[in-house]
């Protein structure tokens, strides 16, 4: 009934002491220290985890993601075929929604060419397209990609989505499976990407289909914006993109190798926003008590919540 946690790149104590509080009768340790009796180890939670801990600790129940995305786990092979709970969090939904309307409203709005004026104190207005001609498609209409989705719909934005499955949304046109991408790409001015990092999903986002999104729309141009995970894009075509023209712009939080080398090209470009992975933070808080919810529901007997498929990747 213990809890260990392996996670890296994170403060661990702060989720230790968070985990701690709510779960006072519990033994929760940090993966680096020596774990005191491995035998009584059923939870793990984990980012980005050291792969050797999976087989020490022989009688794991749960592994709960500390992210929503579950690459960081499904790509190792010493990944058990156990029950694996990602994170699906008010808090989380929100921020990455605040991030997503944000980027897409400061492309639509212009705001690269009236920074670049204030600069240079120049004072001069540009035609600027209302929402309503302006058509978005998320590539991804989950947990993350559905709320983006209908925040900018709530603003007035023409708004599609892309998935596996079709989906049945008031206001939001549904396109799904591999069938019916290009016809999506084609109808979209600014693309969302908020794809899970899957086999299915590597390298989605290539030259071939970023050639698909019109020229002719409103903005005068094609946006790009990606919070999903690096590995769905070419980054050497939406380098070459943003180069020619072909791409108006870009917003981009998410890279296939992260923190983003300084040899990259991308961050030269002057029509691409670059953060560093932090669309949607996890909240220590907010997802402690995500984690002892799920722990609490197990040990009553009820279905955990948010189980990642594991043949699918998500
Ligand atoms: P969900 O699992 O809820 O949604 C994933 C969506 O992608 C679903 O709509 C799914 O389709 C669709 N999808 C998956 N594979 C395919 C495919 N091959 N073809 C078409 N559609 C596909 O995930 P979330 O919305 O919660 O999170 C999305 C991703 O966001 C995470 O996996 C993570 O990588 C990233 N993320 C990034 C953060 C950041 O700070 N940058 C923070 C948090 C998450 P269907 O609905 O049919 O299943
Ligand atoms: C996540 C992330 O998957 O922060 O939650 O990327």
């Amino acid at each position: 009934m213990n809890l260990v946690l392996s996670l890296t790149n994170v403060n661990e104590a702060e989720w230790i002491d968070r985990l701690q509080a709510l779960l006072p009768d519990r033994k929760i340790e940090s993966w680096k220290s020596d774990v005191s009796d491995p035998q009584k180890v059923e939870y793990l939670f984990a980012w980005k985890p050291d792969p050797a801990v999976f087989a020490a600790l022989p009688n794991l129940k749960v592994i709960f993601s500390l992210g929503a995305g579950v690459d960081h786990l499904t790509s190792l092979p010493q990944l058990p075929h156990l029950p694996l709970v990602r994170i699906v969090d008010a808090d989380l939904t929100s921020r990455m929604t605040e991030w997503v309307v944000f980027q897409t409203l400061f492309h639509h709005r212009d705001h690269l060419i009236f920074a670049a004026q204030q600069e240079a104190g120049i004072w001069k207005d540009h035609k600027q397209p209302a929402a309503k001609e302006v058509r978005i498609g998320v590539l991804g209409l989950g947990e993350l990609g559905l709320s983006s989705a209908k925040a900018l719909k709530s603003l007035g934005f023409e708004v599609a989505g892309w998935s596996r499955t079709p989906k049945n949304v008031e206001g939001i046109q549904s396109f799904a499976g591999d069938d019916q991408l290009d016809a999506f790409l084609k109808r979209t001015d600014i693309l969302i990407n908020l794809l899970p990092s899957t086999p299915t999903t590597q390298k989605l986002v290539n030259a071939e289909r970023l050639a698909m999104l019109p020229q002719s729309g409103a903005l005068g141009g094609p946006v790009y914006i990606n919070a999903g995970r690096g590995a769905t894009q070419d980054e050497a075509a939406i380098d070459t993109a943003l180069a020619s023209g072909q791409l108006k712009g870009a917003s981009l939080d998410v890279f296939a190798v992260e923190p983003l080398p300084q040899t990259s090209p991308l961050w030269k470009h002057k029509n691409c926003i670059i953060t560093p992975h932090v669309a949607a933070p996890s909240d220590p808080q907010a997802l402690s008590e995500y984690v002892v919810r799920q722990i609490k529901r197990f040990e009553k007997g009820e279905p955990l919540e948010n189980l990642v498929d594991l043949e699918v990747g998500y």
